[in-house]
């Protein structure tokens, strides 16, 4: 049921850094085709980084860790979005999937893979709850040993009921440099992290000693490396549109970054590009040094 490529195989045999790129963010994040070059730029970052990149979904009814390009190049917005319940369906029903944050930590849980990177992790929706909608992301994070380099949450959510959420669920919140969890787009006005790291070895130490208290999930926050001061009252306006609209679920994240992108002369794509690369490159040097 699970193919693990050859390299990545060896690398975990080997010990040496293996770090998770999501395919949700691939298949549902950019517009066509500009997901797979903002993959592919991942996977080269990782690389940078000194580990080996692990890019995780589901095809033909296998969940493949280390995608091939021609397999990459599969993931489109016809793609399922698979959290951590979606993946036994997906492969039973031989559907492609793209994995979320969740999905693709469950996969990790799995066959041992100890570090991801992505853009932004799901978590508590603005307005709670109203929709009553918290993302199975942190649930999964909270059980698996695992350690996530992100900006942050989703631009779109409640960032300081997430940053709540996070510390009722016992997983670290790691700020790269910086005292506040970046706001995604925004590297200031964050809640506080749990601890200010300075290193990718002090991450790594973390990490180890976290899993060895029995500790799951840990985050590193990593503020983006050109912050985006103006963008929050556009999400605004992108969510009341986005209720106008009838926008519900799933829906309501392509329908704000589209939103975003439009509205801001494409500089937020510009961004969520360049933190995502920036993200692969930090969790390849906290994976390789560990
Ligand atoms: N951040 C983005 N775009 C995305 C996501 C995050 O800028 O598409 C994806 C990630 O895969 C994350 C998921 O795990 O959204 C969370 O979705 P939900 O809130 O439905 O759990
Ligand atoms: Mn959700």
């Amino acid at each position: 049921m699970i193919r693990i490529s050859d390299e990545v195989q060896q690398a975990l045999h080997e010990g040496r850094g293996v770090v998770a790129l999501e395919t949700t963010l691939v298949a549902h994040g950019f517009p066509p085709g500009e997901g797979v070059a903002v993959g592919l730029g991942s996977e080269a970052a990782v690389r940078d980084g000194g580990s080996v990149p692990a890019t995780i979904g589901v095809l033909d009814g296998t969940v493949i860790v280390g995608l091939t390009v021609p397999e990459l190049e599969r993931f489109n917005a016809a793609a399922r979005k698979l959290g951590p319940r979606d993946l036994a369906a997906a492969v039973v029903q031989g559907a492609p999937g793209a994995t979320t944050v969740g999905g693709t930590l469950s996969v990790c849980k799995a066959v041992g893979i100890r570090f991801m990177a992505t853009g932004g992790l799901g978590g508590v929706h603005r307005g709670w709850p109203t929709p009553p909608d918290v993302s199975a992301d942190l649930g999964v994070l909270a059980q698996t040993r695992a350690l996530v380099v992100s900006s942050g949450v989703k631009s779109l959510l409640d960032v300081p009921a997430t940053a709540e959420l996070l510390e009722t669920l016992g997983v670290p919140v790691l700020g790269w440099r910086t005292d506040e969890l970046p706001l995604f787009y925004a590297a200031r006005g964050g809640p506080p992290v749990s601890a200010r790291i300075e290193s990718a070895e002090e991450a790594a130490q973390i990490a180890a000693a976290h899993w060895e208290l029995q500790g799951g999930g840990l985050v590193v926050g990593r503020p983006p490396d050109e912050s985006l001061d103006d963008v929050e009252p556009l999400i605004e306006l992108a969510l009341a549109a986005a209720a106008a609209e009838n926008v519900h679920g799933q829906g309501v994240t392509p329908f704000v970054l589209d939103y975003l992108h439009r509205e801001s002369g494409g500089r937020t794509l510009a961004a969520n590009r360049d933190l995502i690369i920036g993200n692969a490159r930090l969790a390849g040097a906290i994976a390789a040094s560990s």
